[in-house]
C-alpha cells in the first residue's frame, strides 16, 4: 500500500519529490492571465505544459491558469488540496518520465462559483480564455450554428447569473468585460474544423439571441476587441486510472490525485491572431501560422478518423485498448488502407510535414502499449466526432468518383457498435453519446435496412451522404460481415 501512507502532492511537499521527477515551484510573480474552461486531463497534459515551458523559456513568472470545471467537481477536489500542482506521467514502451506541473494556480467549479468565473473572464489582467469542452460542449445544431432548441442554451440565454454551458459562461463573462473594454484572445482547443471561427460564430449566435439592446452592442464590441484564433491540438491522453496513481505514487514519493498520463508526443499549431499579449507558446514548441486549416485536416483525418476506425472495429472484436486493436494484423491493415486509399488523397501537406512520415508516426503512437487508451473511450460521442473527422473524407472521395471502402468500414463499424451493443464475445459495449436514444431507435429493426435508417439521421448526415447509393452499398456489405454471428468466447482475442 504505497498510496494512502504517503503525503499528498502540494506546494509544501514539492521538495519531497524523488530525484528524477522535475518540478518547478510556481514563480512568485505568477498571476492568473488565462481562464481555461474545461480543466480535464487533456488541458493539464497539453496547453498547461506549453504554458509552463513558455514561462521557463522566458525565465519569468507571468502567466498562470485558472482552470474551470464544467460539471463534475472531481477535478476541484483533486487539484485544490494540491495547490494546483499535478504530475504528468509520460509513458512509452519501456520508458517512463515524470514531471510536476504548476501552471494551474487555481481551480473553480462553474456550477458552484459562477460569479467567480464571470469576474475572471472580465478581469483585464486576464488576456486569454481557452477551452477544451469536447465536441458536445459547443452545443451546435445540425446546421453547425448554436442550437437554440437546446434547453441548457435556452436557460443560459434567460439567466445571466449561472450559465451552465461553456458558450453561456464565455458570453456572460464577455458581457461584463465589455464595460472596461479590455481586448481578449479566446482559444478553442477542441477537435473541430476551424474551431476558432466556429466558436466566434457561436458567440455571435448567442449575442443575436439576446434582447437586441443587450446583444447588439455586445456583438459589435466582440467583433472589434476579441480574437478567436483557430488551433490544432494533439496529444493522446487516456483517462487516468487507479493503477496509474499507484505507479506515480511510487515514482514521485507523494500521492497525486490529479495525475495525468500521456504519450511523449505533443503538437500545437496556433493561428497567429491575438488581441493582445499571450504566453510565448512558440518558445515551448508550438507552431504559429497564418493558416491552421491544412494542419487540422491532416490531424483530424489521419489521426482522429483512424482512431475511430480502430476504436469501433477494435471494440467489436473484443480489444479493450487501441494498442491491442492495432496489434491485430487485420485491423492494422484496415487502418493503413484507410489512410492510404481514402484519407491521404483528400489532404495537402502543410509546410514542414511529410505525410508518409506522419502516417507512420500515427500508427506507432497508437501502438504504445503503456498508454492503455480504451477503445470505448475513443468510441464515445460518435454522432459528434464522425461528422468532423470522417464524413468529410467520405464526401470528398465520393465526389471524386472513388470507392471509399475503408472510410465506409469505419462508419459501418460505428453503426454495428450502436446496433449490436456487444463485442464478439457478447460483452456489453457502452453507448456514451448525447444522441444515444435517437441512435438506438434508428438502429433497432432488421439488419437489411440498418445503414439506410442510420443515414437518415439528419443530426449526423446531410442529404448528399443519405442519398448516396454507393455509400449505402458499401455500408451494407461491411455490416453483413461485422454483424455476423457472435463467436463463442474461446475463439475471441
Ligand atoms: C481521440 C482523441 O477520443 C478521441 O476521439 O481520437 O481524443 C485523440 O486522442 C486526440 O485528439 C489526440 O490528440
Amino acid at each position: 500500500m504505497t498510496g494512502p501512507a504517503l503525503p499528498r502532492l502540494t506546494a509544501g511537499t514539492l521538495d519531497r519529490l524523488r530525484p528524477g521527477v522535475a518540478a518547478h515551484p510556481r514563480h512568485p510573480d505568477a498571476r492568473i492571465g488565462i481562464v481555461h474552461l474545461g480543466i480535464g486531463a487533456f488541458h493539464r497534459a497539453h496547453q498547461a505544459v506549453y504554458t509552463e515551458d513558455a514561462m521557463a523559456a522566458e525565465g519569468g513568472g507571468g502567466w498562470a491558469v485558472l482552470g474551470v470545471t464544467q460539471r463534475s467537481r472531481a477535478v476541484v477536489e483533486q487539484m485544490r488540496p494540491q495547490d494546483g500542482y499535478y504530475g504528468v506521467l509520460e509513458v512509452d514502451e519501456g520508458v517512463e518520465s515524470a514531471r510536476v506541473v504548476g501552471a494551474v494556480a487555481e481551480v473553480a467549479s462553474a456550477p458552484d462559483e459562477p460569479e467567480r468565473v464571470r469576474a475572471a473572464i472580465a478581469d483585464p489582467a486576464v488576456g486569454v480564455v481557452s477551452l477544451t469542452v469536447t465536441e458536445k460542449g459547443y452545443r451546435r445544431g445540425g446546421d453547425g450554428r448554436l442550437d437554440l432548441t437546446d434547453p441548457a442554451v435556452r436557460a443560459d440565454l434567460q439567466r445571466p447569473d449561472a450559465p451552465s454551458t461553456a458558450i453561456g459562461q464565455l458570453v456572460r463573462g464577455l458581457q461584463r468585460r465589455a464595460r472596461d473594454g479590455a481586448p481578449l484572445t479566446v482559444v478553442s482547443c477542441d477537435n473541430l474544423v476551424g474551431n476558432g471561427a466556429v466558436l466566434a460564430g457561436l458567440v455571435a449566435d448567442f449575442c443575436a439571441a439576446l434582447p437586441p439592446a443587450e446583444g447588439g452592442p455586445l456583438a459589435e464590441w466582440v467583433a472589434a476587441a476579441v480574437r478567436f484564433p483557430s488551433t490544432m491540438v494533439d496529444r493522446i491522453v487516456p483517462a487516468t486510472t487507479a493503477d496509474d496513481r499507484e505507479r506515480a505514487a511510487r515514482l514521485f514519493g507523494v500521492r497525486d490525485e490529479a495525475l495525468v498520463v500521456a504519450e511523449p508526443f505533443r503538437q500545437w499549431v496556433i493561428e497567429e491572431s491575438f488581441a493582445g499579449p499571450v504566453p510565448a507558446w512558440e518558445r515551448a514548441g508550438a507552431t504559429l501560422t497564418a493558416d491552421v486549416a491544412p494542419y487540422e485536416a491532416v490531424k483530424l483525418r489521419l489521426l482522429n478518423a483512424t482512431h475511430s476506425l480502430l476504436a469501433y472495429t477494435g471494440a467489436l472484436a473484443g480489444y479493450p485498448t487501441i494498442a491491442e486493436a492495432v496489434r491485430d494484423d487485420r485491423l492494422a491493415a484496415a487502418a493503413t488502407a484507410f489512410m492510404d486509399s481514402d484519407a491521404l488523397p483528400t489532404l495537402v501537406a502543410p509546410d514542414g510535414i511529410d505525410l508518409a512520415d506522419y502516417r507512420r508516426t500515427v500508427l506507432h503512437r497508437f501502438a504504445n502499449p503503456a498508454l492503455r487508451h480504451r477503445t470505448t473511450q475513443v468510441a464515445m460521442d460518435g454522432s459528434l466526432k464522425l461528422p468532423v473527422r470522417l464524413l468529410p473524407i467520405l464526401r470528398a472521395r465520393l465526389r471524386a468518383g472513388a470507392q471509399p471502402r475503408w472510410a465506409a468500414l469505419a462508419l459501418a463499424a460505428w453503426m454495428a457498435y450502436v446496433a449490436r451493443g456487444r463485442d464478439v464475445q457478447g460483452r456489453p459495449l457502452p453507448l456514451d453519446d448525447p444522441l444515444a436514444d435517437r441512435l438506438r431507435e434508428a438502429a433497432a429493426g432488421s439488419r437489411r435496412g440498418l445503414a439506410e435508417r442510420m443515414l437518415g439521421l439528419p443530426e449526423v448526415f446531410d442529404d448528399e451522404l443519405r442519398d448516396s447509393v454507393e455509400l449505402r452499398d458499401l455500408l451494407d456489405e461491411h455490416l453483413d460481415e461485422l454483424l455476423g454471428e457472435v463467436r463463442p468466447s474461446a475463439s475471441g482475442p
